[in-house]
């Protein structure tokens, strides 16, 4: 029977601990469906690299160290300091010094290696996010006919802030090689086509052929989504555990959540502004809510990360120290992460959820906080325009995240919302969640990236992209607001 490789960065073995992240939450309902071989770095850094292979169930884990120059040149330097800050439409904070591509393409050919000795020709092999744009070319080197498909979970900005990476031209069209690119967003996808068609002349249209030899690579679009009535079921019990009911019970007033990993993109200064300037426009609400923000230290050797943790430590202490009382504090910020279940549970608890990244591939915590509201009596989600998630979700309140003022007015608004309004735009936010659950994310990907699949079966997974893509005119402007009510 074929297996189902599954390649990304950081592997998630099952009750191994370690920290959260999306990627995780993604292929849950993946790994329990089929029988998979995930593949991807331990974790570990070692002069003499060994490779582990863990068995859970019907699933293998391979795990496999990474030596100093790896880690260095791949992980904290081309991965995390050129990709991440460029895909995430910040050319200020790229290295680039980093450059040098030829660390992470000796850690696509290692990967490449380990599945070249493990893959039979009716294997499935799906590629996750940006660490591993080479694998597929390095695959097809070693001969390997597979079906190979690549996901990437984090936005793909246009390609006038794609052409300013360091060595674009080397690394982008390397997807090529792929049978099935998926993005989170059509804004995505459609800035990948003018990508190929401005830099490689390619012709935008819904299936398209690169590179040389008979291979199709085809576009689609593929939102992340959650487990959504589990979720719902996880909140509700949890709500009931004694230790979110001290948390409610310790909090005077309304409860406001953010929670995300300690990451520039998630907007997370700016969002603490917004809320001093909330504070400091709204006396009535003094002493009445609390600024719950739960946040994970993430890559905090990298120094744009640790510069982003003295800054929120920064704003939290300069809102207390101006706003507390001896009874009442308007921010917890909190640098531990917590279980699933205790998450739900505190996003049941919270009148707001406020997810404001500057920019966010898909955002699974907006999509959680939705999940986890009571119908009856459900919070108000705020969203930045500008996460993925913000293409589904238009009845939470759409935010631009770098205008605190419009954040602050946010907030006000979603502390003194109707009980009907909030079950309106809450039963219209569930629909949309229901729709694009994860049970049926992986489903469809693999169904697209299916041999079977002839051309022009696959209209529902591919972006309309057509000529419009090219001009970029407004039915794909990635920026074009969705509609909404706010
Ligand atoms: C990437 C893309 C895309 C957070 N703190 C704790 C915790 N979490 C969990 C959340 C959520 C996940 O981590 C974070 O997911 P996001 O989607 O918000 O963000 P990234 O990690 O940046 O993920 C993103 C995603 O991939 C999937 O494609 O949506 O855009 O950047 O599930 O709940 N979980 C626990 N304790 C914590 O303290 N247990």
């Amino acid at each position: 029977m074929a297996r189902l490789f599954l390649i990304s960065n950081r592997v998630a073995v099952p009750g191994a601990g370690g920290h959260p992240g999306g990627l995780e939450v993604a292929l849950k309902a993946t790994l329990r469906k089929h029988t998979c071989v995930w593949l991807g770095w331990s974790g570990e850094v070692n002069e003499k690299p060994r490779t582990r292979t863990i068995e859970r169930g019907d699933n293998s884990y391979i795990l496999a160290d990474l030596r100093p120059e790896d880690f260095d040149e791949y992980y904290n330097g081309f991965a995390n300091r050129v990709l991440w800050p460029i895909f995430h439409y910040r050319l200020d904070l790229a290295e680039f010094s980093r450059r040098d591509l030829s660390g992470y393409l000796r850690v696509n050919e290692r990967f490449a290696e380990e599945l070249a000795r493990l893959l039979e020709p009716d294997d499935i092999v799906w590629v996750h996010d940006y660490h591993l744009i080479p694998l597929a070319k390095a695959l097809r080197a070693r001969g390997l006919n597979n079906r190979i498909g690549f996901f990437l979970h984090i936005p793909l900005p246009p390609p006038e802030i794609l052409t300013a990476m360091p060595n674009h031209e080397r690394l982008i069209p390397l997807l090529g090689d792929y049978d099935l690119v998926g993005f989170q967003t059509h804004g995505d996808a459609a800035n990948f086509a003018r990508y190929l068609a401005k830099e490689l002349g390619t012709p935008s249209h819904i299936s398209l052929r690169l590179g040389s030899g008979d291979r199709a690579m085809r576009i689609g679009t593929f939102p992340v989504g959650i487990e959504t009535r589990e979720f719902t079921r996880l909140a509700r019990r949890a709500v009931k555990t004694d230790f979110v009911r001290r948390v409610i019970a310790s909090v005077p007033g309304l409860l406001m959540i953010g929670v995300d990993r300690l990451d520039y993109s998630k907007g997370i200064p700016l969002r603490l502004e917004a809320y001093e300037r909330f504070l400091a426009a709204n006396p009535q609400w003094h002493g009445k809510v609390t600024y719950l923000q739960i946040t994970p230290k993430s890559r905090s050797t990298i120094k744009e990360y640790s510069e982003i943790e003295v800054a929120v430590n920064s704003a939290a202490g300069r809102i207390n120290g101006t706003y507390s009382e001896a009874n009442w504090a308007p921010v917890r910020y909190v640098n531990r992460p917590y279980s699933r279940t205790a998450l739900s549970g505190m996003y049941a608890a919270a009148r707001v959820g406020l997810v404001t990244p500057m920019r966010d591939g898909m955002n699974l915590v907006a999509k959680e906080y939705i999940a986890a509201q009571d119908p009856d009596d459900p919070g108000v989600l705020i969203l930045s325009r500008f996460a993925g998630a913000a293409d589904e979700c238009r009845e939470a309140l759409l935010v631009n995240p770098y205008d605190p003022d419009a954040v602050a007015a946010a907030i006000a608004r979603a502390m003194a919302m109707s009980k009907s309004e909030r079950k309106a735009r809450h039963a219209e936010l569930y629909a949309a969640l229901l729709r694009h659950d994860i049970s049926k994310w992986g489903d469809r990907f693999l169904k697209a990236l299916s041999p079977l699949d002839k051309k022009g079966a696959l209209s529902d997974f591919i972006s309309p992209l057509g000529s419009a893509a090219v001009t970029g005119s407004a039915a794909t402007d990635p920026e074009r607001p969705p509609a909404t009510r706010q």
